[in-house]
């Protein structure tokens, strides 16, 4: 596995495959890796000829009181992972590599779709995503990119910036990855303490619920909001960010989820901790 640490021995390795004619696919993350980022490896390497992982805590995507600071970061871990999985190339910039005037002058902001959600909570956190994920784009030039429906509101974010800016990008979304009870993985989990790793089971548990209550038949969306919120406050540690029910990909608020694909979101607190879920549903007539 290569590493490149700075844009020209990216650029090297990039255009080198380039003129090989090679298909490159692509997993931006942020570290810390666990099998949810895994899981977008594998798919990678099976399906183009050579592999990129960026690992890039993007400051740029927090907001002034989140955890930019403490975001958990384990370099050596990660690239043995990544070798381990058949990464061909780490790219693991420093900030200033990146940005080396920050905040740059130029953002890319996606409008409408990321007002609503975790956009709602996280003022500009979607324009550091767009502004990174673009940048990355241009840097990395890859054929495929994939990500994880466990931020299914990115997905539709960057597919909408692809879509605009035409990026000549195929996005990949990929199934969210479940500790063996059904938290869904992800990098922050390591900040919760036991009690709050055990109440935070509620989050998948009331989405899985709200899924089997739509295959029974409940069409209504606010019966099913009302739901997940009484299963949700039933920890006592838990404090609701927001529970939305969305068409998906593109996010519009809903009454009836009549012949629609929707997206049950959530974002609850537990502690300093916010964590994210969803599950989308493909619901008949
Ligand atoms: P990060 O949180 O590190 O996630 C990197 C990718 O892994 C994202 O596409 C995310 O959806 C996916 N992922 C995380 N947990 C997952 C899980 N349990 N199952 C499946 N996929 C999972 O998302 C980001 O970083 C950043 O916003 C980034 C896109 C890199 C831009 O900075």
């Amino acid at each position: 596995m290569r590493i490149a640490l700075t844009l020209t021995e990216l650029r090297t390795a990039i255009n080198e495959q380039k003129r090989l004619g090679k298909k490159i696919g692509f997993v931006p993350t942020m570290g810390y890796l666990h099998e949810g980022h895994g899981s977008l490896i594998t798919r990678a390497k099976a399906e183009n000829d050579y592999v990129v992982l960026s690992i890039f805590v993007n400051p740029l995507q927090f907001g002034p009181n989140e955890d930019y600071e403490r975001y958990p970061r384990d370099f050596a871990k990660d690239r043995d992972y990544a070798e381990s999985l058949g990464v061909d190339l780490l790219f693991h910039p420093e900030v200033r590599e990146i940005y080396p005037n920050y905040p740059s002058l130029t953002k890319v902001t996606v409008s409408g779709i990321t007002e609503l959600l975790c956009g709602a909570s996280r003022p500009g956190h979607f324009d550091g995503v767009a502004t990174i994920v673009a940048k990355l784009f241009n840097l990395v030039m890859p054929d495929r990119a994939y990500f994880g429906l466990k931020d299914a509101q990115q997905v539709a974010v960057i597919q909408q910036m692809v879509k605009d800016l035409n990026f000549p990008v195929e996005i990949v979304p990929c199934p969210i990855i479940r500790e063996e009870d059904g938290l869904a993985k992800s990098s922050r989990n390591v900040y919760l303490n036991n009690e709050e790793r055990k109440q935070a089971v509620i989050l998948s548990q009331s989405l899985k619920k709200a899924k089997a209550e739509i295959e029974r038949g409940e069409r209504n969306a606010g019966r099913i909001k009302e739901m997940i919120r009484e299963m949700i406050l039933s920890q006592p540690l838990a404090v609701i960010d927001y529970i939305e029910i969305l068409t998906f990909p593109s996010l519009e608020k809903i009454d009836s989820m009549e012949n629609k694909t929707v997206l049950i979101a959530l974002a609850v607190k537990f502690g300093q901790t916010r964590l994210i879920d969803n599950v989308i549903v493909e619901i008949g007539g």
